[in-house]
């Protein structure tokens, strides 16, 4: 799934005239914890080997020169006359990281800069995040400032949020940027502290995409947050120990039932009980009980499909499917949902038979051709740039 560096600076070169340095950064996939990290939950992603690339040089005047070769499109904006919020185009994903840098006094010069995706389009697996961190590493390098991981997760967040207009949390940038190849990262959106957990290697991580397309940028997932948000506000007012839903346990939540909406009231049911189950992936994930965490993927599914309402038919079908294949561990909706991917565990020796089956009945029941990728755990924007790559 990696792209040809070479051949993305070849043509950096012959476009803009110079040469330029290439920045990398992959999707990500997320086992378990879903529309918990805005709440300040818990999380367990990992990096998965599609990937974006930046590639940018210098220019002696202050314009930041952008080129797509997706949309086959290059657009100009002058550095003095920042935009301050995106116009719905895909420039916004870097010239929100550029203007975010800014906030934090991180200035950037002119440039070039030349970006390739393969990253699933609107899938659940953070086409976007991907972006942003990847032209992130490149706007740093050209800056010659560092700063720590975390902090870059940080800043593309606050570039999707207040100039793209996008309402996500941070897992994806968090994870896009600091993932460890062959490892799952547990991260705690409330204090960023994370930890990487080592994935058995006779386990095979299998994405069957839907084909059926969601965008968080739409209505459906800014409504679920402030579904979520109305909730814990309730459950703050009730007990002003509960800063975060994360706080509140189920006892809380029954209590302050008659305070909020049955759809808040699902909807925190829906984080509560999944921020436990992240926990009790991690203790799975560390006794290498597989079938523990299989089931909790199952659970995750249904909690998304009953209590958060952010599943789409089609993705019900693909986790009723794998269910019955052999090998099949556990299977879940992953990502902001609405349509998009699941995330399946595999026995490794099934995995190839699983991918095929999957395909061939969901093409019998749907009637739509799905895409299925056996994945493996990869390394993040920052082990990367460390590495050279
Ligand atoms: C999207 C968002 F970008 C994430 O922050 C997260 O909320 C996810 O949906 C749901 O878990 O990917």
């Amino acid at each position: 799934m990696n792209i040809s560096t070479q051949e993305l600076a070849a043509d950096h070169t012959e476009r803009f005239g110079q040469q330029g340095t290439s920045f990398s950064a992959p999707a990500r996939v997320n086992l378990i914890g879903e529309h918990t990290d805005y709440t300040g939950g818990f999380v367990l992603p990992l990096a998965i080997g599609f990937e974006t690339t930046a590639t940018i040089s210098p220019r002696t005047d202050r314009k930041a020169v952008l080129y797509s070769s997706n949309f086959d499109e290059q657009v100009e904006y002058e550095l003095d006359a920042m935009p301050q919020k995106g116009r719905g185009h895909w420039s916004d994903y870097g010239m929100g990281v550029v203007w975010s840098l800014a906030k934090d006094d991180i200035k950037t010069s002119g440039f070039n800069l030349s970006v390739e995706g393969n990253v699933p389009l609107g899938s659940g697996l953070s086409s976007s995040a991907s972006v942003e961190v990847a032209v992130a590493m490149a706007l740093l390098s050209l800056a010659e400032t560092e700063i720590p991981g975390e902090k870059i997760a940080t800043l593309c967040r606050r570039a999707e949020n207040d100039f793209v207009g996008a309402p996500s949390g941070i897992m994806d940038q968090f994870v896009i940027t600091n993932a460890v190849a062959e490892k799952a990262l547990l991260l705690d959106c409330r204090s960023l502290e994370f930890y990487l957990l080592p994935l058995r290697p006779d386990i095979r991580i299998v994405i069957a995409n839907s084909m059926v397309k969601h965008s968080i940028a739409e209505g459906a997932y800014r409504d679920r947050r402030e579904e979520v948000e109305a909730g814990q506000a309730v459950l703050s007012k009730m007990n002003p120990q509960i800063k975060l839903l994360r706080d509140a346990t189920m006892d809380d939540l029954k209590q302050a039932r008659g305070r909020m909406s049955d759809a808040s009231y699902r909807r925190c049911r829906h984080i509560i009980t999944e921020n436990a189950r992240v926990l009790e992936a991690r203790s799975a994930l560390f006794g290498g009980d597989m079938r523990k965490l299989g089931d909790l993927l199952f659970a995750a599914h249904i909690s998304m499909r009953d209590d958060f309402e952010a599943s789409a038919p089609e993705v019900d079908k693909l986790v009723d499917l794998a269910r019955s294949l052999p090998g099949c561990i556990g299977s879940r909706i992953t990502g902001g949902g609405f349509g998009g991917c699941t995330v399946n565990l595999v026995e490794a020796q099934y995995a190839d038979n699983f991918a095929e089956q999957l395909k061939l009945r969901y093409k019998d029941a749907a009637g739509i051709e799905a895409e299925i990728y056996v994945c493996e755990a990869v390394d993040g924007a920052v082990a990367r740039a460390k590495a050279g790559e």
